[in-house]
C-alpha cells in the first residue's frame, strides 16, 4: 500500500462518477455573488456546505405539525458560522495589503479570525471579556496563535476599543462592521435555498451583534431579486432575556446570560436587524437562561445535535411563540440556525448534569448500574 498525501481530485475525477464532490469553500462556490476583491487567492479552510438536518423529533417537542431543519453551522472548520464571514474578511484584508487584524469577541469571532489570520500569515489580536468566554473558543484562539487580550469589560467595551484602535493603528477590523464579513455570511442563506429548492417559511436564529440576521436577510433578498426563490422567509430572532437590547429597544449596559456568545448589549447591526425583521414581517423575542438550557439539552437528546447554548435560544423562541399564541408554524417549513458547536462550551453543558457514576470493573456492577 502506498502511503502519503492523496491529491484531491478537483475538476476531473479518476472515477467515472465521483462519489464525493470536492467542496472548495464559500468564496469559490458563490464567487460571482460576493462583493469582495477577487484578485487574490481566497484564504479558506473550505468552510460552508454545512448540513441541513431534518429534526422531526424536536419538531414534535415544539408542538408538532411543521417541518423543522437544523442548519448545523457548528460543523464549520473552527466550529461556528463565523468562518463564512472570516474567509471573506481575511481575503479582503490580504487584498488590501493588511499585515494585522483585530476584533472584539464573545469567543467565536476570535477563534475564527485567529484561524484565518494564521492561514494568511497575518498577525491577529483579539479582545475578549475576562472570564466570560467559553473554554473551546479561548483554546481555539490561543492555539491558532492569536494574541488574546482579556478585558475587564464586556463585548461592547471591547468593540469600542478595537474600532478606535483600527482607526489609529495599521490594523484591520474584522468584526461584522466590516462589510466583507456579511458578504461571506450571506452564503448560509444561499445554501439553505439551494438545498430546499426554495426559501423556508421561517428562519430562526440567535441574535447578538445582529450581523448574522442582517447577512441572512441580504442573502435571501439577493436570491429573491434574481428570481431564484419566489419569496423570502419570515425571520424569528432570539435574544437572551439578560441581553435583549433589540427586543426592548434600549441598550443593555450590563448584559448577562449563560449563553455567552450572545452576551451583547449594544449591537452594531441593530438598525439593519430591525429593517430585516420589519421587511420579513418577522418577530424578535427574548428567552430566559432556563429556557435556553432546556432546549440546549433537548436538541442533543432528541436529534443527536450538540450545539452551544446560544443556538438553543432560537428553539426556545419557537416554544415561547407557540405557548403565547403569536407563532404558528403549522404546515410550514422552519429552519433553525445552530450557529456554534456544543464542544465550544463543555462547561455549560456539563453543569446541567450529574457527574457520571463510577463502578468497579466487574460485570455484575455494570449490569446493576445500567438502566434498560
Ligand atoms: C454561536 O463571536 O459576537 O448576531 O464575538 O457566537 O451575528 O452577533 C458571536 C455571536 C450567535 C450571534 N450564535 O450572532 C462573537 C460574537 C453564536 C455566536 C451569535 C454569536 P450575531
Amino acid at each position: 500500500m502506498k502511503l502519503g498525501f492523496a491529491t484531491i481530485p478537483t475538476r476531473m475525477s479518476a472515477l467515472a462518477s465521483p462519489k464525493v464532490i470536492a467542496w472548495s469553500g464559500v468564496i469559490a462556490h458563490y464567487r460571482e455573488r460576493l462583493d469582495i476583491a477577487h484578485h487574490v487567492a481566497p484564504v479558506t479552510l473550505l468552510e460552508g456546505n454545512t448540513p441541513l438536518i431534518p429534526a422531526p423529533r424536536l419538531a414534535d417537542a415544539l408542538g408538532g405539525g411543521f417541518e423543522l431543519f437544523l442548519k448545523y453551522e457548528g460543523l464549520n472548520p473552527t466550529g461556528s458560522f463565523k468562518d463564512r464571514g472570516m474567509t471573506t474578511a481575511i481575503t479582503q484584508a490580504v487584498a488590501d495589503g493588511a499585515r494585522a487584524v483585530i476584533c472584539a469577541s464573545t469567543g467565536n469571532t476570535a477563534a475564527s479570525a485567529a484561524a484565518y489570520a494564521a492561514r494568511a500569515g497575518l498577525t491577529c489580536v483579539v479582545l475578549v471579556p475576562e472570564g466570560k468566554i467559553a473554554a473551546g473558543k479561548l483554546a481555539g484562539a490561543l492555539s491558532y496563535g492569536a494574541q488574546v487580550i482579556a478585558i475587564n469589560g464586556n463585548f461592547d467595551d471591547g468593540l469600542r476599543m478595537v474600532r478606535e484602535a483600527s482607526r489609529c493603528a495599521p490594523i484591520v477590523l474584522v468584526n461584522n462592521i466590516n462589510p466583507a464579513r456579511l458578504q461571506g455570511q450571506k452564503t448560509a442563506a444561499f445554501e439553505i435555498c439551494d438545498v430546499l429548492g426554495s426559501a423556508p417559511d421561517w428562519l430562526c436564529l440567535p441574535v447578538g451583534n445582529a450581523g448574522n440576521i442582517t447577512a441572512y436577510w441580504m442573502g435571501f433578498s439577493e436570491y429573491h431579486r434574481d428570481g431564484l426563490i419566489a419569496q423570502r422567509p419570515r425571520l424569528l430572532g432570539a435574544q437572551a432575556a439578560g441581553a435583549a437590547p433589540i427586543v426592548h429597544g434600549r441598550v443593555f449596559d450590563k448584559p448577562e446570560t449563560l449563553a455567552t456568545a450572545i452576551r451583547i448589549g449594544n449591537p452594531v447591526r441593530w438598525q439593519e436587524a430591525l429593517a430585516a425583521l420589519r421587511e420579513s414581517n418577522g418577530y424578535i423575542t427574548d428567552v430566559t437562561d432556563d429556557e435556553i438550557l432546556n432546549w440546549h439539552r433537548l436538541v442533543a437528546r432528541l436529534e443527536g445535535v450538540f450545539v452551544e447554548p446560544a443556538c438553543a435560544a432560537s428553539l426556545a423562541a419557537i416554544a415561547k411563540g407557540r405557548r403565547e399564541g403569536w407563532f404558528d408554524p403549522r404546515g410550514q417549513r422552519v429552519v433553525c440556525v445552530m450557529t456554534g458547536h456544543g464542544l465550544k462550551d463543555p462547561d455549560t453543558a456539563m453543569r446541567s448534569f450529574a457527574a457520571p457514576i463510577t463502578i468497579e470493573p466487574r460485570l455484575e456492577a455494570l449490569l446493576e448500574a445500567v438502566k434498560l
